[in-house]
């Protein structure tokens, strides 16, 4: 079908589920609501190295080093698609950076928690790669090509995450009463802050309705939430350990697990800035860009020269 306004055009390539592609006209306010959801998605990625990346120098054996470094790599990498992937709407990867460390852009709220022991670095392959992958899975139905493709090849990546992370914690649990001790913690500590991972219940969502029209959300904060805690509880009761919820109970009529209250304030206080970790994790995001920018330099430099003599070659 040929139309001759873009508005049409593009609300027949949305309706038709197909892609909309860094060539087609879009809506200003799509550009804008994408560049802001994946820049906050890309920051993520990053900033989400460093509570493992905490636990490198200290992971209990080689073999558990190696592992965990990859999973750390493979976070830069995610960020790096994504990165990626939103300059193709006509934002610079430097006004996104620039933003997260002048404290402007959002990543997730999750990543502002401490990780106090090894069973942390369990409970974040398990849990908060575990929430990524039901989100991301949805997200590789989005719209927008680029950042749909980009979702695909993450989403492999964070189920290897996610395995390692659950076998850490299976090993703790069958281990001494210490260590399941230690993994229950963990279990403790990342269960309501991996909840809000999800974002605001869809009554209190800004963004969600608009998203969800154009189709780059397919599915609500709440209804993915669900699915992450309806697939969990089978996970944790299989590792023998107990999620802290008295009111987690299966609603025969619904179909889905009853939770307990999540604690909004508690969110809105760490997204806001007041987390345990906020000003570290920002100030970790500042020395690397500060103590990389020679690197920056040479390779920009470099990629100067390079080009210039292709013009010149080609002249
Ligand atoms: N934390 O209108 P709403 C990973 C903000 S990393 C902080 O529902 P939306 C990993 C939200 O931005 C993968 N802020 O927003 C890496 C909005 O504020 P603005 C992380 C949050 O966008 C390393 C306001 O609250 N995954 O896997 O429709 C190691 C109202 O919310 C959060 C992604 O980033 C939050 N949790 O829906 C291990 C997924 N939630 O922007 C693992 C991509 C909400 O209006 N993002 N806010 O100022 C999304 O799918 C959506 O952006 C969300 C929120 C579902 C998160």
């Amino acid at each position: 079908m040929i139309f001759t306004d873009e508005q049409g055009q593009f609300d027949a390539i949305i309706e038709a589920e197909e892609k909309i592609e860094p060539r087609d006209w879009m809506p200003e306010k799509y550009r804008l609501n994408l560049v802001r959801q994946m820049s906050q998605h890309a920051h993520s990625e990053v900033v989400g190295q460093l509570p493992e990346g905490n636990w490198i120098g200290r992971a209990p054996t080689l073999r558990r080093k190696a592992i965990l470094l990859s999973k750390v790599q493979d976070e830069a990498g995610h960020g790096l698609y994504l990165y990626s992937a939103a300059e193709t709407l006509g934002v610079s990867r430097e006004e996104m950076m620039n933003d997260l460390l002048i404290g402007k852009a959002k990543y997730a709220s999750i990543f502002n928690y401490p990780t106090l022991t090894w069973a942390d670095v369990g409970a974040i392959g398990w849990l908060v790669d575990g929430a990524a992958i039901v989100n991301q899975i949805s997200l590789c139905r989005t719209s927008y090509g680029p950042y749909a493709r980009a979702m695909v090849k993450i989403c492999k990546e964070e189920s290897f995450h996610m395995r390692q992370g659950y076998e850490i914690m299976q090993v703790l649990a069958c281990g001494s009463a210490a260590q399941k001790a230690m993994a229950q913690d963990a279990l403790n500590r990342w269960w309501w802050p991996t909840l809000m991972m999800f974002g605001p219940h869809d009554s209190e969502s800004a963004n969600s309705q608009q998203s969800m029209k154009w189709k780059i959300k397919r599915q609500s904060n709440d209804e993915l939430r669900q699915k992450f805690v309806d697939q969990t509880v089978k996970q944790a009761d299989h590792l023998g350990l107990a999620i802290p919820d008295q009111d987690l109970k299966w609603n025969e009529e619904r179909g889905h697990y009853d939770f307990g209250p999540i604690d909004w304030e508690e969110f809105a206080r760490v997204v806001k800035g007041g987390g345990l970790c906020n000003d570290a994790r920002l100030e970790a995001r500042r020395t690397a860009n500060d103590e990389g920018q020679w690197v920056k330099d040479a390779l920009m430099s470099y990629a100067e020269k390079h080009s210039k003599s292709d013009v010149d070659q080609v002249a």
